[in-house]
């Protein structure tokens, strides 16, 4: 009936936190509030998203190269900074660390008694801002440990376990959030018109197989001859399909919902490949683990990855258990 629509209509994230943790604690408050400060983020890189084509100084590029030597797209730079500014105020985060930023952010009046860190990728998939494909921003949140007033952020290397939350924006024809809290994988979806987003789906599942393998075949000759072997194997087996739309928010969320999985090998060029462990492999792993999927370097857990720098990679296998294994596999056997 009506109320039962209601009531979803009114199971907003930050109440959704509250209800996950079964407490009104302080650390349960603060999750629920960092959650929401995540929503309102999304929310205003959503609008901005969606008036890209509309507005002056949107579209393009910078001119700037970022840190990682990648060309830095103005949509980069502005929601870089969305989350900063919305973080600013939270009084909750003493450090923000991203791609955009060669070193950790730090706020200086939420310090030292900040209790937690935000890593994130503010755009990823900025290549398609240009031509109105699907992207994502993607969030970490750790707790600080001690007071870091060297600055060096060294508590952050330890293993993505430690995460206490994370989760991604997918803006695609709506603009779903995904999170964990480490109790299950939850999905909202944007109502624009009240300006919340309204649970969609509690306790996703990833099927432990799918028929999908989502990766970039440009590549073929630059991977190991294993990586060549898996996708021969997948190229002469019946049943499966090749999706990848350049941005791994939306192939990512489509090998949970569906199944299947997502690699971003090492190459020759980048042996560790392109993605970065604090703020993209080990969110995305820590939801896929809770959805009952797996995320592997190929040769260890993403999760037990402990990075010995901010900006670190690691190779990315992720998705349905079995596909996973399938993967892993030819590495570890050569077949
Ligand atoms: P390639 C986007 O820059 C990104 O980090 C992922 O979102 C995406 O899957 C990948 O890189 C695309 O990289 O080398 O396949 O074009």
């Amino acid at each position: 009936g009506s109320d039962r629509t209601l009531d979803r209509d009114c199971t907003t994230l930050s109440r959704h936190v509250l209800q996950q943790l079964q407490s009104f604690s302080p650390e349960a408050q603060d999750l629920s509030a960092l959650m929401n400060r995540i929503a309102l983020a999304g929310k205003l890189v959503a609008r901005r998203l969606s008036h890209a084509g509309l507005m002056e100084g949107v579209l393009g590029f910078t001119g700037e190269v970022n840190v990682q030597g990648e060309s830095v797209k103005k949509m980069d730079v502005y929601a870089n900074d969305v989350f900063i500014s919305v973080f600013k105020q939270s009084g909750l985060v003493c450090r923000l660390a991203s791609e955009e930023m060669e070193k950790p952010y730090y706020i200086p009046e939420n310090c030292p008694i900040g209790r937690y860190t935000l890593l994130y990728d503010p755009i990823d998939g900025s290549s398609n801002t240009d031509n109105n494909l699907s992207l994502g921003s993607i969030f970490s949140i750790r707790k600080q440990e001690g007071d870091d007033v060297d600055e060096t952020a060294s508590d952050l290397f330890t293993p993505g376990r430690n995460q206490i939350a994370a989760g991604y924006i997918l803006y695609g024809p709506s603009t779903m959030l995904v999170y964990t809290i480490g109790k299950g994988v939850h999905s909202f979806t944007l109502d624009p018109s009240l300006g919340e987003f309204i649970l969609t789906q509690e306790n996703i599942k990833i099927p432990d197989k799918g028929s999908v393998y989502s990766v970039n075949e440009g590549n073929f000759w630059q991977w190991d001859e294993s990586i060549r072997e898996y996708v021969r194997y997948v190229h002469r087996t019946e049943g499966y399909s090749a999706r990848y739309s350049g941005a791994m928010v939306s192939d990512i969320h489509r090998v949970l919902l569906q199944g299947g999985v997502f690699l971003y090998p090492g190459t020759r060029e980048k042996p560790e490949g392109k993605l970065r462990l604090l703020y993209e492999t080990a969110p995305l792993a820590f939801v896929i683990e809770q959805a009952g999927g797996r995320a592997t370097t190929g040769h260890m857990e993403i999760l037990d990855v402990v990075a010995k720098k901010l900006h670190q990679r690691t190779p990315l296998i992720i998705g349905s258990k079995q596909d996973v294994a399938k993967v892993e596999s030819f590495i570890q056997n050569g077949h």
